[in-house]
C-alpha cells in the first residue's frame, strides 16, 4: 500500500498507525506548493478532492478521508490492539474520539494556516479550540492516552492536530494533561520513526 502525503500535515495521522500496527507502507511525499511527487504524479490525479491522506490500497483503489484510513489500517492488523472490535461499545468510543477530532478540531485549525484568513477570524478559533481543549484536558487526567491504558487510532489523529498548535498561536502549557500525552504520545519509537521519515525530527 502506498501512503501519500506532506511533512506534519494529518497524513502523519495514518503514518503513525502504520508503523505502530507494522504494516510497512509505501510514502509517496508530495510538494507542498504544487501538490506532486518527485516523480510528477499529480495529487488531484490521485485524489480528486486534492487533499492528503490518500492511501492507494494494493488492488489500486484509492482511500482517503483520514479517520476512516486509520480504521482500514488498524482493521488489518487486529491483533495490534490500535482499534477495538467492530460492533463493541469501545469501537464507537474510538470512532466518537475520531469524529470529535475531524469536526472540532481538525477543521478548525485549517483556515488559521492560510494567509488571507482575518486576524479577528483567527482569534475567534483559538478561543473555539481553547473551549474544546479544556474538555479534553479533563478526558485526559489520570489517563495515559484517550481509552485509557491502551494507544489507539485516535490517539494517532489528536496528536497529529494538537501539535500544531504552536504554529496558530495556541500555547499549550496552560493544558497540563494535554502536554504531558502529546510527550507520552512523541515518545513512542513509532510515533518517532515516523516523524523522522517526514523530516519532522533531527
Ligand atoms: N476530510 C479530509 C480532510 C483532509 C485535509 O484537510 N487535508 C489537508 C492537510 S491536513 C489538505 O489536504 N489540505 C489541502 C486542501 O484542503 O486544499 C480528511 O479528514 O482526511
Amino acid at each position: 500500500m502506498k501512503l501519500y502525503y506532506w511533512p506534519g500535515a494529518c497524513s502523519l495521522s495514518p503514518h503513525i498507525v502504520s508503523r505502530e500496527a507494522g504494516i510497512d507502507l509505501q510514502l509517496a511525499e508530495l510538494d507542498r506548493g504544487e501538490r506532486k511527487t518527485a516523480d510528477g504524479t499529480v495529487l488531484s490525479s490521485v485524489n480528486p478532492k486534492n487533499q492528503v491522506p490518500v492511501l492507494e490500497l494494493d488492488d489500486g483503489q484509492k482511500l482517503t478521508e483520514g479517520p476512516v484510513i486509520v480504521q482500514y489500517l488498524a482493521d488489518q492488523k487486529p491483533a495490534s490492539g490500535l482499534i477495538p472490535a467492530p460492533g463493541t461499545i469501545d469501537r464507537y468510543r474510538v470512532q466518537e474520539w475520531l469524529n470529535y477530532v475531524t469536526s472540532e478540531l481538525h477543521k478548525t485549525f485549517a483556515p488559521m494556516f492560510r494567509p488571507t484568513t482575518p486576524e479577528d477570524f483567527k482569534k475567534l478559533s483559538r478561543d473555539f479550540l481553547g473551549q474544546r481543549f479544556d474538555w479534553i484536558d479533563r478526558q485526559l487526567a489520570g489517563k495515559e492516552y484517550l481509552m485509557g491504558d491502551k494507544f489507539t487510532v485516535a490517539d494517532a489523529y489528536l496528536f497529529t492536530v494538537v501539535r500544531w498548535s504552536p504554529r496558530v498561536g495556541i500555547e499549550l502549557g496552560k493544558w497540563p494533561n494535554i502536554t504531558a500525552y502529546l510527550d507520552r504520545v512523541a515518545a513512542r519509537p513509532k510515533v518517532r520513526e515516523a516523524m523522522k521519515a517526514e523530516g519532522l525530527l533531527q
